[in-house]
């Protein structure tokens, strides 16, 4: 792969000069070995993910201003508010349970275990509203892989960080903390899902989930966990947030599915964060192909 120097690069080639000075930052971050940053510039200047989709993206403005993150407040204006008072660095995500290297991992040490890719996804939340993020990450599968899960793991339990100084909703019982999430060991490894530590070529901006956080395009937002700290391999299904807070609203899987609506609305459409008309939503939001066979078999009824 050809790797550039950043220098080598004019910021008119690749991105507004405001956005090229956050990429910096961005570098900086990723710089933990000199491969590594030139890994990072590679998917940062345009290497394109077979994953990828190629709708237009929402705009960073967009990305980062209406969010969900009930740590920082219930509305969409509040993580990008609150959130910057969260401590990214030092960071740890310890990976523990059903493994035969479980470890505790400093965020560099993640940034190291694959390349960064770019990887444009649409993200479809449970409310009704999409958007197209382009995320820089590394695929979860390149950190499960160097613990060595053990035959027993057939799920992971994710947590988000508890602090409720730092967090200020968790001051609250809105939902029960810290926010947990979980998926099968198979939707773990599959290749699209990601461990995003970036966003638009720049680190990811805390109401977004810094520093690391997950996406897994084909279910609802809300299983895209923020602001990791904790990823436990197990043998049985782990409880999750939202399926604690409402289980007949919120099912384990949580699969974009248009033909089960949620139990208050439907699910056959949705409004793309800046445009005006509907769209129809599409089963596993689009990656019905990558991801159908998983559930082959299931009642996707029963297990929503
Ligand atoms: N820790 C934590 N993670 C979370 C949430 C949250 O409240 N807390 N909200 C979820 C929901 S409902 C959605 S739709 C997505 C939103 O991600 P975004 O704000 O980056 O678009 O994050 C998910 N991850
Ligand atoms: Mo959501």
């Amino acid at each position: 792969m050809l790797i550039r120097r950043p220098t080598d690069i004019a910021p008119s080639e690749i991105t507004p000069q405001a956005q090229y000075l956050r990429r910096r930052e961005f570098m900086a971050l990723a710089a933990a070995t000199p491969l590594l940053a030139g890994e990072a510039l590679a998917a940062l200047t345009g290497k394109p993910s077979p994953f990828s989709t190629t709708e237009a993206l929402n705009t960073r403005q967009q990305i980062t201003s209406y969010n969900n993150f009930y740590e920082f407040g219930t509305s969409k204006e509040d993580p990008a508010a609150n959130a910057q008072r969260l401590k990214t660095s030092p960071w740890q995500v310890a990976v523990e349970g059903e493994a035969l290297k479980p470890k505790v991992f400093g965020l560099e040490e993640i940034l190291k275990l694959a390349p960064l890719e770019e990887r444009i996804y649409r993200l479809r939340c449970v409310e009704g509203w999409s958007m197209v993020i382009p995320w820089i990450g590394i695929p979860l599968a390149s950190l499960l892989k160097v613990v060595q899960p053990t035959g027993k793991a057939k799920f992971v339990a994710f947590e988000t960080l508890l602090d409720p100084q730092q967090m200020p909703g968790q001051r609250t019982r809105v939902l029960d903390w810290p926010y947990k999430e979980g998926l099968r060991i198979d939707e773990a490894l599959h290749p699209l899902t990601l461990l995003a530590v970036g966003l638009y070529g720049e680190v990811l901006p805390k109401q977004n989930g810094a520093p690391i956080r997950l996406v897994v395009p084909w279910k609802y937002g809300f299983k895209s966990i923020k602001s990791i700290v904790r990823i436990r391999l197990q043998e049985t299904q782990p409880p999750t947030s939202w399926n604690l807070a409402a289980p007949n609203e919120y099912g384990f899987y949580s699969n974009v599915n248009p033909a089960v609506a949620h139990p208050r609305w439907s699910q056959a459409t949705e409004r793309r964060i800046g445009e005006f008309f509907k769209r129809k939503t599409l089963p596993f939001n689009g990656y019905g192909e990558q991801v159908a066979g998983l559930y082959r078999g299931m009642d996707l009824q029963k297990f929503f």
